[in-house]
C-alpha cells in the first residue's frame, strides 16, 4: 500500500479552463448558472477541484478564449489559488480566416497569420511560466481535389518548423491527431503516425499528444501509447471517453476497461528503469465538454475516476503477468490484469486521501458544500 500511495503522489492531472465555461455541440450553447465566465472564475473553478482532490496542480490555457492584458497578474492570480498554467492552446480553428486552413492554407498571408497567432502563445507561455505548446489543427478539405495533399503537407512542415525553431529551447510542442472533424474528406493530421512524423522531423521537442476520443472505432489506444512511449515520443493526454466520434464524454463513462489497459501501459514504463526518466513526464490532461453535467461536478468525478483506474492498474501484479506472457498462458495473463481490474480500489483511495487531509469522498463534499450556490450568487 505504501508503494501504490507513492506511486499515486506521482499522478498529477490537468484542467483545462474551457471545461468550467458554458459549452454545447453543433446545435446549441447550454448556460450553466454559476457557471466561470471569465479566465479568472475558471481558475478559481480549477482551483476548487483542486482543493477537493490534491492531485490537479495546472490549468491549461485557450487562447484567444483566455486572453488577457496582463499575463504576469494572471500567473500570480493562478499561483494564490495554488495552481501553476499549463499547456497553451492556440485557437486555429474559429477566425473565418482559417476556413481552407491555418498552417496548411494556400495563402501565404493567412499562414503567416496562424504561425503569428501561435507565437503570441510562446510568449503567452514564457510570460505564464509554462512550458508546453499544445496544437490542434482543424484543418483538412470538405471535397476531393479541394487542394494538393502534398503541397499541404509541405506547408504544414514549414509552418510548424518555424515555429518550432522559434521557441525557447526548454519548450515542448504538443501535436495532436484526430482522423476526421470538422473536414470530413480528408484532415491534415489524421492518426498518430502523421504526428509522429511530423515531430521526429522537428526535433527532441516536439511530442505526439494523444486525445481518446479521436480514434476510429475499434482502434486499439493503448498499443498506440505503448509504441509512442517505447520511441520517446509520447507527450500527453487528453483524457476523455466517446462513443460514436470526438463525443468529450467523462472519461471510463462508456469504457472504463480501455481506461486501466492505457494506464497499464504508463504505469508499466513509469516502472521501467530505461523508460521512467521520460515515462515520468507525460502529461495528463483533460478535454472533455460537460454539457448535461454541472461542469465542476463533472470535474470532480472524472478526476476521481481516473484516480480509481490509475490504482487499479498499479495494483496490476507485474511478475505474474510476465511469467504468463513467458508461457504463452493467455487465460492467465488476462487473468493477472483483471484481478487488478475487479478490485475495488475506493477504500485504498479513501486512506489515501485521508493521510493527506484531503475529503475521503469528494464528490459528495462538493454536492454537500453550498460552492455552486456561491457561485450563482456572485456570477449573475
Ligand atoms: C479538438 O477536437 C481537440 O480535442 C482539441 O484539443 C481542442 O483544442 C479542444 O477540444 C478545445 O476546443
Ligand atoms: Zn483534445
Ligand atoms: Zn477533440
Amino acid at each position: 500500500m505504501e508503494k501504490i500511495f507513492r506511486e499515486l503522489d506521482e499522478l498529477k492531472f490537468e484542467l483545462p479552463s474551457w471545461a468550467f465555461s458554458d459549452a454545447g455541440t453543433r446545435f446549441a450553447v447550454f448556460h450553466e448558472e454559476g457557471a466561470a465566465r471569465n479566465v479568472f472564475e475558471r481558475i478559481e473553478d480549477a482551483a476548487l477541484v483542486h482543493e477537493l482532490t490534491g492531485c490537479c496542480p495546472s490549468v491549461a490555457l485557450h487562447i484567444p478564449w483566455d486572453r488577457v492584458e496582463n499575463w504576469e497578474e494572471l500567473k500570480e492570480f493562478a499561483k494564490e489559488k495554488g495552481l501553476r498554467i499549463g499547456a497553451i492552446n492556440p485557437n486555429l480553428f474559429q477566425d473565418p480566416d482559417y476556413k481552407y486552413g491555418s498552417l496548411t492554407n494556400p495563402s501565404e498571408k493567412i499562414r503567416k497569420k496562424a504561425i503569428a497567432h501561435v507565437m503570441e502563445c510562446v510568449d503567452i507561455a514564457v510570460k505564464t511560466g509554462s512550458k508546453v505548446i499544445s496544437l490542434w489543427l482543424a484543418d483538412g478539405t470538405d471535397y476531393p481535389g479541394q487542394d494538393d495533399f502534398r503541397s499541404r503537407k509541405k506547408r504544414l512542415e514549414e509552418s510548424l518548423k518555424y515555429i518550432y525553431d522559434n521557441m525557447p529551447e526548454d519548450m515542448y510542442l504538443f501535436i495532436e491527431y484526430k482522423f476526421f472533424e470538422p473536414a470530413f474528406y480528408h484532415t491534415d493530421i489524421p492518426d498518430w503516425g502523421t504526428s509522429y512524423l511530423l515531430a521526429e522531423k522537428l526535433g527532441e521537442r516536439a511530442l505526439v499528444l494523444v486525445d481518446l476520443g479521436h480514434h476510429a472505432q475499434g482502434t486499439n489506444i493503448e498499443y498506440i501509447v505503448a509504441t509512442l512511449l517505447s520511441e520517446r515520443k509520447l507527450g500527453g493526454f487528453h483524457l476523455n471517453n466517446r462513443k460514436y466520434a470526438d463525443d468529450d464524454l467523462t472519461i471510463a463513462s462508456i469504457n472504463p476497461y480501455e481506461v486501466f489497459l492505457i494506464f497499464k501501459e504508463i504505469v508499466f514504463a513509469w516502472r521501467d528503469p530505461e523508460l521512467s526518466d521520460f515515462s515520468k513526464k507525460v502529461v495528463f490532461m483533460f478535454d472533455q465538454a460537460h454539457i448535461t453535467k454541472p461542469k465542476i461536478l463533472a470535474t470532480v468525478q472524472s478526476v476521481v475516476m481516473a484516480q480509481e483506474l490509475f490504482a487499479k492498474a498499479l495494483l496490476i501484479d507485474e511478475n505474474r503477468l510476465r511469467e504468463a506472457q513467458k508461457k504463452c498462458d493467455v487465460v492467465e495473463a488476462e487473468e493477472a490484469l483483471m484481478d487488478a481490474f475487479r478490485t475495488d480500489v475506493r477504500p485504498l483511495l479513501r486512506e489515501y486521501r485521508k493521510r493527506k487531509n484531503l475529503p475521503e469522498d469528494p464528490i459528495k463534499v462538493f454536492r454537500e458544500g453550498n460552492y455552486m450556490e456561491k457561485r450563482r450568487r456572485e456570477r449573475r
